[in-house]
């Protein structure tokens, strides 16, 4: 076959097929959102949102994703096998039509609650063309079917490779990195989505596996919603046990799943999912679910009598509340800067009515719970009532209008926000080293001395009183809670800056816990940064090298030669000031670590999980999921 030949037959089709992906390479952040971490973990999931909806019809049980030590991810499932014969309209095999055209996967089954919308759904092809190569391998019809691609591109047809007496579909992609400005999976992204889809499809097991560290999980849940709040509050006491399970049909076309469990603490921690998406930004169902918790509450507590004449709002029930809602709904419509907001404006009553109806009635069946939940309920309305009264006596007058910054705090010359830099340093040595080393001009030093309070243990009106967080609370200059104020912050870079060990990651996970509960928006902002002190000095003679990891370590050994010796910095203390600003401080060389918080789920995990005895674990996500910068733009 010559050339023009080629094109003759193959013509028309690849033309339109080029174009479709050709679209999705042009313009990548319309189909995935973004090219950053983010986009990168929606090829994944993308992929296994097929299998787990395969696996939600009943097809398939079992989904194993690994991740390998070049880069590439693999997900295979057991179910029935993406169809691979020919396609008599199309003259191609639908294998190699749900690869490469946009829009093929996902329309197939008109009657399930498919994981669509959103930047959810757009299809295996989508995940195909950014990848620099895929390899489709289907066993079905007794037949194992290959395909391979490039960018997309088949490499050549469908091939039969063998006999097979099984079912099931395994992706393998690389993702390109022409494409993507990291194509590095994050385990931890990964592990939070597969045991958020374990917990909210209880008939599915999935398997990760990580090639490159040997890491290996399971998630499976018989629980389900129920089991999934349990495991939120696993460092938490709860008011009540088991967590109040609700479910049923909210309407012809909504399906409900919720489960709540009052603990004794004071934040709220509910998080929602539609089809499995977690609703980061909330949307109707939220709103349904917020209403009914609201109103069978002051109901349940004035018939009984038990709130004489107070009337709860939504913060006095949610205080100390964990829940899990999750819908499936078929085609939902989502909103809101990330697509992540439910706007189905029938989920709104769905939810309220079938909760209203099914908690009044656990209430009925369960007066002591109902009775704890009440008192709680009560104590907070109670508490939130002083508070406002006491700051409406005192005129508002609180420690952040007046201009007494903490003794403490060493400032900076600069009035820029944008510019200027807070440190928060572990301990008084290593403060006093930073104040000596720092520059000045736009570098701020706050030495903490021990652990700040949990704040995960308190109400915020009673945060104040301590010490600690009022100082932080006074230099960073915002307020804090519900008072929060970001315009009024006197830095944009805040920097977390504690010892590398296992003190250090506590005091560093509280001072994040601060952040994310109290001042939440300077986590949305990107302000808050990990400090990274080099772990070793490696030196021979006069050269020295500072070293971030063994791996840096080991090269540093390797260029100085022999005799060169290793040095291990056990805490900030070590370095004297010089060092301290050529390690740690020194925007040309430093390396820092930017707190991203990637969605409520993660951080709540971080901050409830990780507040527990298991101390490396914790340790290792603050480090490991924060992500790198070499330098701050300023
Ligand atoms: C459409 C139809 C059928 C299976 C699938 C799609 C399918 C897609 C994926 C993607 C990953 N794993 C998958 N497993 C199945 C089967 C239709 C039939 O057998 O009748």
């Amino acid at each position: 076959m010559d050339g023009n030949e080629s094109i003759k037959e193959y013509g028309a089709d690849s033309i339109v097929v080029l174009d479709g992906l050709e679209a999705v390479r042009k313009r990548p952040g319309m189909y995935i959102g973004s090219t950053d971490e983010r986009g990168l973990h929606h090829l994944v999931f993308e992929v296994v949102d097929n299998s787990v909806d395969e696996a939600m019809a009943g097809f398939a049980d079992l989904i194993t994703v690994t991740i390998g030590r070049d880069g590439s991810c693999v997900v295979e499932d057991d179910g029935r096998g993406i169809p691979a014969g020919m396609n008599q309209a199309e003259g191609k095999s639908s294998l190699e039509l749900a690869l490469t055209e946009l829009h093929a996967g996902g329309k197939f089954d008109q009657n399930s609650y498919k994981v669509s919308g959103g930047l959810h759904g757009v299809g295996v092809s989508v995940v195909n063309a950014l990848s620099e190569r895929l390899e489709a391998v289907v066993h079905r019809d007794g037949n194992v079917y290959r395909q391979t691609y490039k960018t997309g591109i088949p490499d050549g047809d469908v091939e039969v490779i063998g006999k097979s007496d099984k079912t099931g579909t395994r992706i393998a992609f690389l993702p390109d990195p022409d494409i993507f400005e990291t194509v590095e999976f994050d385990y931890y992204v990964l592990q939070n989505r597969f045991r958020n889809q374990a917990f909210l499809n209880t008939n599915v097991t999935i398997v990760l596996r990580d090639e490159r560290t040997g890491k290996e999980e399971r998630f499976h849940s018989t629980g389900g919603v129920s089991e999934f709040v349990e495991f939120l509050n696993k460092t938490k006491k709860p008011l009540h046990s088991p967590p109040i399970h609700i479910t049923g049909m909210g309407s012809e076309d909504i399906e409900v799943d919720v489960a709540l469990q009052w603990t004794d603490g004071y934040n709220e921690n509910s998080i929602s999912f539609v089809n499995t998406i977690n609703t980061v930004e909330g949307g109707t169902h939220v709103a349904g679910f917020r209403a009914a918790l609201t109103k069978t509450l002051n109901d349940y507590a004035r018939e009984r009598n038990l709130a004489k004449g107070i009337t709860f709002e939504g913060n006095d029930v949610r205080e100390g509340l964990t829940s899990v809602l999750s819908l499936k709904v078929k085609e939902p419509q989502f909103e809101g800067q990330t697509k992540s907001k439910l706007g189905t404006s029938a989920a709104q009553s769905a939810v309220q009515s079938l909760m209203n109806e099914k908690l009044a009635e656990y209430f009925l069946e369960n007066p002591r719970v109902a009775e704890d939940i009440v008192r709680k309920c009560v104590a907070s309305f109670v508490a939130r009532d002083a508070a406002r009264k006491a700051r409406e006596t005192a005129r508002r007058k609180s420690v952040f209008e007046s201009n007494s910054l903490p003794g403490k705090l060493a400032d900076c010359t600069s009035r820029d926000p944008a510019v200027s830099e807070l440190y928060i340093v572990e301990g008084d040595s290593a403060g006093g080293s930073a104040k000596q080393g720092r520059d000045r001009m736009f570098q701020a030093i706050l030495p903490l001395r021990g652990k700040i309070l949990n704040v995960e243990k308190v109400r915020q009106d009673k945060l104040l009183d301590n010490e600690e967080i009022k100082n932080l609370a006074t230099a960073i200059g915002g307020g804090i809670g519900s008072e929060f104020d970001i315009e009024k912050v006197r830095y944009h870079n805040i920097i977390i800056m504690t010892d590398a060990d296992v003190d250090g990651a506590h005091i560093a996970t509280l001072l994040l816990t601060l952040f994310y509960r109290q001042m939440r928006p300077l986590i949305d902002e990107g302000y808050v940064y990990l400090a990274m002190p080099p772990l070793y000095r490696v030196a021979r003679g006069k050269r020295e090298i500072y070293a971030y990891d063994d791996r840096e370590r080991d090269a540093a050994l390797e260029e100085l030669g022999k005799g060169a010796a290793v040095s291990r910095y056990k805490g900030l203390g070590e370095m004297n000031p010089q060092q301290l600003w050529d390690t740690t401080m020194d925007p040309e060389k430093r390396i820092m670590k930017r707190v991203e918080v990637e969605d409520a789920v993660i951080a709540d995990q971080l901050f409830s999980t990780l507040m527990g005895e298991e101390v490396e674990p914790r340790r290792e996500f603050i480090f490991e999921h924060a992500h790198e910068v070499v330098n701050l733009d300023v």
